[in-house]
């Protein structure tokens, strides 16, 4: 680490807890003071040491067109000077708004929210308010933000970090959370037999990138369509990461399933404060002022976040974006797999489109349990050397890594080569 990042850490830690505003931020599951960053352009990133990094972490998803796409800065300029927030309604909401029932295609409806968190909060207690019930079922390893009732066996930060829970959830509130292993839909079944009614909603990410990237079992989705809609329950898709991640609709259009309502956020923001929630118009119009069941935000559906997210989407929906990223996350996820294997290590690359992960195991990774059981310490290694070589990665083995528009071939096959040296050397 270069003596500015260092100095300004030792500053951070005086005035900030852990000294980020983040905690997976922190580097802990890898031993790495965190860098601090002074620049983005593209796939690259500078540190206050002026060393350049290439960037698969993207700003933990939202940077999918690369830093300081001209489109989207230029719609930011263009915007600053009509002013920052007017806390009124405005013609840009609209337009986001439309856009994302336009491309989700379960998505009648849609509030905008200010991150993911609020975004999944939102959801289950729409879902609360529209069925009279209580429990919500999530699964384990699944991240769905930090509101008390998802703060249960969570993924991301909370994993990487190993907190089994979070002190200051009543336990009053986590009673009603059930958290259940990802991909089996035997237990989801069995505690609708014991629960059945008494379930406001399922909450999934239907491709996990909180525990590692896990590939979904299709039939394991389509059950929990089933499984809920047989009850009365929601089904909640959180796609914060898989939405205009996968495909321009999500994983809900890659696999045909219709959620009840769909969080949303980091992409439709274009890397500007963002989460938004919706889905059948029925449940959304429960919703104040339409509805009785309060959500509110001061900086929701902010005109700087409009335009940059607005932009952000013009370009995914143009010809072959998504071909092409399909393509660079193949090229860079299958390239990693090989220089693991040919330095003769056990590994497993979970990868989809252009979000994936690389876990130091010879089993396969479907579940948190599984994800788990994958070598942590042999990813620290990894993480250090590709670091020392100038690729940056998502520091903890349960994120996932992403590819943006700006990487090209040149710079997946540097990445490659970096991880050949990397791995051969630990
Ligand atoms: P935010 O509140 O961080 O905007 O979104 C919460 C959230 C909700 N749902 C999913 C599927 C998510 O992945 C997230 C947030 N993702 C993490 C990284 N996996 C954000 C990074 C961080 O916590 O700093």
């Amino acid at each position: 680490m270069g003596e500015k990042s260092k100095t300004l850490f030792q500053r951070a830690v005086r005035s900030i807890p852990g000294g980020v505003n983040s905690p997976v931020r922190a580097g802990k599951a890898v031993g790495v003071d965190p860098l601090f960053i002074s620049r983005a352009e593209g796939c690259f990133l500078w540190d206050a040491d002026g060393n350049k990094y290439i960037d698969y972490v993207c700003s933990w998803g939202p940077m999918i067109l690369g830093h300081g796409h001209p489109e989207v800065v230029s719609s930011l300029k263009e915007r600053l000077s009509d002013g920052t927030s007017y806390g009124a309604p405005t013609e840009l909401e609209v337009e986001m708004a439309e856009a994302i029932i336009d491309m989700v295609p379960s998505v009648e409806m849609v509030r905008m929210v200010n991150s993911g968190t609020e975004a999944a909060m939102s959801a289950i207690r729409l879902s609360r308010g529209f069925t009279g019930r209580d429990k919500i079922i999530k699964f384990e390893g699944c991240y769905h933000g930090h509101a008390d009732s998802l703060l249960v066996s969570a993924g991301s930060g909370v994993a990487t970090l190993g907190i089994p829970g979070s002190p200051g959830v009543p336990e009053d509130l986590a009673r009603h959370t059930i958290s259940l292993p990802f991909n089996n839909l035997d237990v989801v079944i069995e505690a609708f037999e014991k629960y059945g009614h008494g379930i406001a909603s399922v909450i999934v990410e239907p491709i996990p990138g909180n525990m590692g990237v896990i590939i979904p079992n299709v039939e394991f989705l389509k059950g929990l369509r089933e499984v809920t809609r047989d009850n009365g329950s929601l089904l909640i898709f959180d796609e914060v990461i898989s939405g205009f991640r996968v495909s321009p609709g999500g994983a809900q259009e890659l696999y045909g399933i219709s959620p009840d309502l769909t969080c949303l956020g980091k992409i439709i923001g274009g890397g500007l404060p963002v989460g938004a929630y919706g889905g059948r118009r029925e449940i959304m119009e429960r919703m104040a002022p339409q509805g009785d069941i309060y959500q509110a935000g001061t900086l929701s559906g902010n005109p700087l976040a409009m335009a940059a997210g607005l932009a952000t989407l013009a370009i995914l929906k143009k010809g072959d974006v998504y071909r092409k990223l399909e393509e660079k996350g193949r090229a860079l996820f299958s390239g990693l797999g090989n220089a693991a294997r040919s330095a003769g290590l056990n590994v497993v690359v979970n990868h989809i489109g252009s979000m994936g992960s690389i876990f130091f195991t010879a089993n396969p990774v479907e579940d948190f349990a599984s994800a788990k059981e994958s070598d942590v310490e042999m990813f620290k290694r990894y993480y250090r050397t590709m670091l020392e070589k100038g690729i940056y990665l998502a520091p903890s083995p349960f994120e996932a890594s992403f590819v943006s528009i700006a990487h090209n071939e040149e710079i997946i096959q540097k990445s490659i080569y970096c991880a050949e040296e990397s791995l051969r050397s630990i």
